[in-house]
């Protein structure tokens, strides 16, 4: 147990000791990922004081419309990490392929694959929106790093976080030991320890989903939304809420606070079009997972448990259903009824 008052710096140098690889390499990526965190913060706190809304007149390698800020954000991370000699490469939603870096620079230990800012249509309507990052290990004396190195299971990250750009700024993190928040404060520009040991409860009566979507969706999640729509009068004996604010940080950093289950799974359309899904693997699905199961939920496909999959490129999409334990058990056995 940590004191709550701690900044994200004592407790990752802490956290470190508890390893036998104890070099501060890891210390220092993490604080560059909070230096990206903190300027990206306060560039969403500005918005159109400094013009940073609305399209950049370009699309990502999905095809997706990149907002002025998808591409902003994404220069804030390459030049907080590129810098210091703490990773070999990275990998972002925003760039077509692996970012190898400039020749003079140091290679470190790490890399690191991130979705500089999550839900970033919500930033035009002034809703919180978020960065998602997951750190793997490097591959031995490669300058380079390939597009395989960063294709692992989700089972090798070695940390995975978030940052919610929201009334606070709130830094979650897992190495693995559990999950643990950090507030901004802002007078002193530094993350603060405000909660750990973060537990989401095994049950609940609230979920998820884009429901415009219910049409094209596979039967199993068909009848898990139909049974929670008849509440009290159906088969569950209980009324049910709805939330959906349409950015995953939101939603993730909600089921973390109050137990949830969030649901973005594979349909007819996305079956028609060749995709898995609509969440990309290693930015959204893989590092959202391992905080998951940190902190006591489940988080699957409903075929598979996301962080066993085994990425087979670098932009692959997946179902994702994740949340209370209890919840996701039951959504996973109506695949398999
Ligand atoms: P983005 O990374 O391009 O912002 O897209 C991912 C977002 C998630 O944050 C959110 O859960 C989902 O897309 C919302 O999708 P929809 O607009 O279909 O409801
Ligand atoms: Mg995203």
């Amino acid at each position: 147990m940590y004191e709550i008052g701690i900044t994200l710096t004592q407790y990752i140098i802490e956290e470190q000791r508890k390893t036998d690889q104890a070099s501060g390499e890891f210390t220092a990526l993490l604080n560059d990922i909070a230096v990206a965190c903190k300027k990206i913060s306060s560039l969403t706190r500005k918005g159109n004081l400094v013009g940073i809304l609305g399209s950049a007149g370009s699309a990502n390698v999905q095809g997706e419309e990149q907002k002025k800020m998808d591409v902003i954000t994404n220069n804030v991370f390459i030049e907080a990490l590129q810098n210091n000699g703490h990773v070999a490469a990275l990998a972002s939603e925003e760039m077509d392929e692996v970012y190898h870096l400039p020749d003079n620079k140091i290679r470190g230990s790490y890399l690191v694959t991130f979705d500089p800012l999550d839900g970033s249509s919500n930033m035009d309507v002034n809703v919180s929106i978020g960065t998602i990052f997951s750190i793997l290990r490097a591959p031995e004396g490669v300058k380079n790093p390939a597009a395989e190195d960063f294709c692992k299971a989700g089972v090798k990250q070695i940390a995975a976080g978030y940052c919610i750009y929201g009334p606070s700024t709130i830094l979650v993190l897992t190495t693995g030991y559990g999950v643990t928040m950090f507030t901004l404060d802002r007078e002193s520009g530094s993350f603060i320890l405000t909660q750990e040991n973060v537990q989401i409860p095994v049950d609940t009566c609230e979920f998820a989903i884009n429901m415009s979507n219910q049409r094209f969706w596979e039967a199993p999640i068909q009848r898990y939304i139909d049974e929670c729509i008849a509440g009290k009068e159906g088969v569950r004996g209980v009324d049910f809420n709805m939330r959906w604010v349409g950015s995953m940080v939101a939603d993730v950093h909600r089921i973390l606070t109050r137990g949830g289950i969030f649901m973005y799974p594979i349909d007819a359309r996305m079956k028609k079009a060749g995709t898995e899904g609509k969440l990309r693997l290693l930015y959204e699905a893989n590092p959202m997972s391992m905080i998951v199961e940190q902190a006591g939920g489940l988080a699957v496909t409903g075929y598979e448990r996301i962080l066993d999959i085994i990425p087979k490129s670098l932009h692959q999409r997946v179902p994702v259903i994740l949340g209370s334990k209890n919840e996701v058990e039951r959504v996973n056995s109506y695949h398999k009824s």
